[in-house]
């Protein structure tokens, strides 16, 4: 892997500033101390012992004494929840137009052309950022959905509780005195409160890609644990963002099958081209091939929240999420967004974002630039893009917000 330019830069923040782990903490930081070694510096932290106190804690978590029925007696069984489906799991993620397992019926806006798939259901053709079905359901049925389909054999689809949008506040209003509306010593380092509380339920199959939010992230643990990958803001150019056309899983409760539609009018979402677990070792290989900078660079910060641990997620930090469930088979999370400050980092990484990584090699001349990037990833990323007219690298200011 290059030394210097921008490979350099991934180098020197973690020697400067990061180090390689993600500092765990004993019990809550002082507000001082928390906007000092954390927030300013944009530095990852993981706070034991910090919500044990939550009714949540005992009454939500399966090892908690609460019973089980406790969380749809208080949301009340008929609540609705707007709950995720996909076939495998991966919602808002970069997907193969084409796949044949699970089940898979997809049309494109010009309708399908004859593709060669090879053993793993990858064309040539197109991948696409894919949405997931969402629907509304009884609280208790979507729990139900939610343990069961953590096994395929049970189930023809994931199910995953993770509306966002600050469900928390909304959909499930009526278990706000479980938790606290907000995290005391974030609020008074940040000098202001949440901007969205988001509750998510999932099982072992959900998981969310890689992506950044613009947003500081308070990412409390209540029931089982939460396994994140993370990569500071100035690793940007080893996630590989391109424009991936929008699409959506639609679900068909009769046949039990899901299709996959672009989304009309077309739209396009910036977003990383990184699987970090590939699912099979062909797809491991050409992930190498095609993504060195992820797979050959500093190893990306890994980390476990716990039930009753909270992860300080700074923004603009890519994320990469699993979880492993409780003994009831799901995981419980909350989050709070806060908003982040619009300054002069962020506009250093908006600068760092919308140059190109060759161009930034120390000595390279123009001329040096020209043939070498012939070689190296353009190469491998107009294979990820065959075929899709708009697929250029983000434009500076194009903001990849989940949510
Ligand atoms: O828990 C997850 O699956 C994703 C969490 C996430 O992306 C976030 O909090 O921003």
């Amino acid at each position: 892997m290059e030394e210097g330019g921008v490979a350099g830069l991934w180098k020197e923040v973690r020697e400067l500033s990061l180090g390689n782990d993600v500092e765990r903490l004993e019990s809550p930081p002082s507000p001082l101390q928390f906007l000092r070694q954390f927030v300013s510096p944009n530095r990852p932290c993981i706070i034991s012992n910090a919500t044990l106190h939550w009714p949540a804690l005992s009454s939500w978590a399966a090892d908690g004494g609460g019973d089980e029925e406790y969380l749809s007696r208080a949301l009340g069984r008929d609540c609705k929840v707007s709950v995720h489906l996909t076939p495998d799991g991966r919602a808002d993620a970069i997907v193969p137009l084409t796949s044949s397992s699970p089940p898979l019926s997809v049309s494109t806006p010009d309708e399908d052309e004859d593709e060669e798939e090879d053993e793993d259901g990858y064309t040539s053709s197109l991948l696409c950022f894919a949405s997931a079905h969402v629907e509304r359901m009884p609280f208790s049925l979507a729990l139900q959905h939610i343990a069961n389909s953590g096994s395929p054999s049970s189930s023809s689809f994931v199910a995953y509780a993770q509306e966002q949008n600050d469900c928390f506040r909304s959909e499930y209003s009526a278990l706000a005195s479980d938790v606290e509306s907000h995290i005391p010593w974030a609020s008074e380092a940040l000098g202001c409160l949440p901007e969205a509380v988001n509750l998510w339920i999932g099982n072992h199959r959900s998981e969310t890609s890689f992506h950044k939010d613009h947003y500081e992230n308070l990412y409390a643990v209540i029931s089982g644990e939460k396994h994140f990958l993370l990569l500071p803001p100035t690793d940007v150019h080893r996630m590989y963002i391109l424009q991936y056309p929008a699409a959506r899983y639609s679900f068909n409760q009769e046949t039990g099958e899901f299709s996959l539609k672009l989304e009309k009018p077309l739209r396009y979402v910036p977003w990383s081209s990184v699987d970090p677990y590939p699912s099979s070792s062909s797809i491991e290989q050409r992930q190498r091939s095609m993504f060195p900078r992820y797979f050959s660079g500093p190893k990306p910060f890994e980390c476990t929240v716990k039930a009753g641990e909270i992860l300080y997620l700074p923004s603009m930090w890519f994320h990469h999420v699993r979880q492993s469930p409780d003994s009831r088979g799901r995981t419980i999370a909350i989050n709070y967004w806060y908003d982040m400050q619009f300054d002069i980092k962020y506009a250093y990484f908006n600068f760092l974002q919308s140059i190109d990584y060759h161009l930034a090699k120390p000595s390279a001349k123009v001329s040096e630039y020209h043939e070498e990037s012939l070689d190296d990833d353009r190469t491998a990323i107009s294979d990820v893009i065959h075929d899709c007219p708009h697929a250029t690298k983000p434009k500076l200011g194009n903001n990849v917000q989940y949510g």
